[in-house]
C-alpha cells in the first residue's frame, strides 16, 4: 500500500518528510517517480495533470493538499467512484478569519493610504471610514468561523450560501434568487465560496450593480469567482470603491496585468491563509488508515456539490 504525492512544481520533501515522522514504515512516493502505479491507492494532489489519476489503476482516495477541491474537480477525466477528500483544519480557518478581519482594519483605518503618504512625506488625517456591514458569500466551515469572528469584532454580519444555514446574529440568505438582497447593504463583500459551475464568475457586474455604491470586494474563494473586466469598470465608475484579491484566475498573475499596478486594488500572492503541512500530514494519515481498515474518512467532499 502506497502513498503517492501528485503536486507538480512544489518542493513536497516536507510532506514526505512529515509523513514519515508520523509513521517511519510508510511508503511514500514522489510523482513523477511513481514506480509500479498499481502499488498506489493514495494520491495526495494539487493541481495534477488532467487524465493523470485515471493511470492508477487500485487508487482508492484522492486527497487534496488544501481546503479547496476545484483543482481536482477541473480534471475532466476523472476515475469515477474514488472518494476526494480535503484538509479542514482550524489554524488554516483561523488564518482566513484574520486575514479578511484584516483587510477590513486596513481599508476602514487607511492604513495602506497612510504608507503611501509616508512614502511622499504627506501628513494629511482623515476620517476613518465608518462601513461596518459585512455580507459573506460562503457559509461552510471557513465562513461560519469569518461571520462569528466579525460579529465578535463589533460588524454587523450577513453571510448568503447556496443552502440554508443558521448562524447566532448573523442574517443568513440562501439561493440564487436572494444574492442580490444579501449583498444590497454591505460596505463590506466578501467572497468564500468554493469554485463550482454554481459559483463560477458570481462576482460580475451584476453582483456590482445590486451593491450598495462604494462597497469594497474582498475575493479570498478562487480567482475563477471574479470576472476582471466587470470588477475594472466597476472601479472606474465608482460602483465598487475597491478591492482585495488573493486569488486570480492566472497564478502566479503576470508581470502585465492591470491588476498589479491598479490604484483601488490591494492584492496579496494566494497567501490569506496556507495549508499546515504537519496538520494536513497528520489528516492525510488518518484516512490513509481509515481506507486500510475499511472506516469511513474524514473530510469526504460531496463530488454532487463539488466541495
Ligand atoms: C486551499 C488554498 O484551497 O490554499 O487550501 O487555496
Amino acid at each position: 500500500m502506497t502513498i503517492l504525492i501528485l503536486m507538480p512544481d512544489r518542493n513536497v520533501s516536507e510532506v514526505v518528510q512529515a509523513l514519515n515522522v508520523i509513521d517511519t514504515d510508510l511508503e511514500v512516493r514522489v510523482w513523477p517517480d511513481t514506480g509500479d502505479k498499481s502499488d498506489i491507492e493514495f494520491v495526495i494532489v494539487w493541481d495534477h495533470p488532467t487524465g493523470e489519476l485515471k493511470k492508477y489503476p487500485n487508487l482508492k482516495v484522492i486527497a487534496s493538499f488544501g481546503a479547496g477541491v476545484d483543482h481536482i474537480f477541473k480534471d475532466t477525466d476523472l476515475p469515477k467512484q474514488v472518494p476526494i477528500t480535503k484538509i479542514v483544519d482550524k489554524n488554516l480557518t483561523r488564518q482566513m478569519c484574520e486575514y479578511v478581519a484584516g483587510v477590513i482594519f486596513n481599508h476602514r483605518l487607511r492604513l495602506t493610504e497612510y504608507s503611501e503618504f509616508q512614502a511622499a512625506a504627506i501628513w494629511a488625517p482623515k476620517e476613518a471610514r465608518q462601513g461596518n456591514n459585512v455580507c459573506l458569500l460562503g457559509l461552510g466551515n471557513i465562513g461560519r468561523c469569518a461571520a462569528e469572528y466579525l460579529t465578535v469584532l463589533g460588524f454587523s454580519v450577513s453571510g448568503w450560501s447556496q443552502s440554508r444555514k443558521d448562524i447566532e446574529n448573523v442574517t443568513t440568505f440562501h439561493g440564487e434568487k436572494s444574492l442580490g438582497k444579501a449583498i444590497s447593504d454591505a460596505d463590506y463583500i466578501v467572497c468564500l465560496l468554493p469554485l463550482t459551475p454554481n459559483t463560477e464568475n458570481i462576482l460580475d457586474k451584476t453582483l456590482f450593480s445590486k451593491a450598495r455604491k462604494g462597497a469594497y470586494l474582498i475575493n479570498v474563494g478562487r480567482g475563477g469567482h471574479l470576472n476582471e473586466d466587470d470588477l475594472l469598470e466597476a472601479l472606474y465608475q465608482g460602483q465598487m470603491s475597491g478591492a482585495c484579491l488573493d486569488v486570480f484566475r492566472t497564478e502566479p498573475l503576470p508581470d502585465d496585468h492591470p491588476f498589479w499596478r491598479h490604484p483601488k486594488i490591494h492584492l496579496t500572492p494566494h497567501t490569506a491563509s496556507l495549508t499546515d503541512i504537519d496538520q494536513a500530514a497528520t489528516q492525510f494519515y488518518e484516512n490513509y488508515q481509515n481506507m486500510k481498515d475499511n472506516r469511513p474518512l474524514i473530510n469526504q467532499v460531496d463530488v454532487t456539490k463539488g466541495y
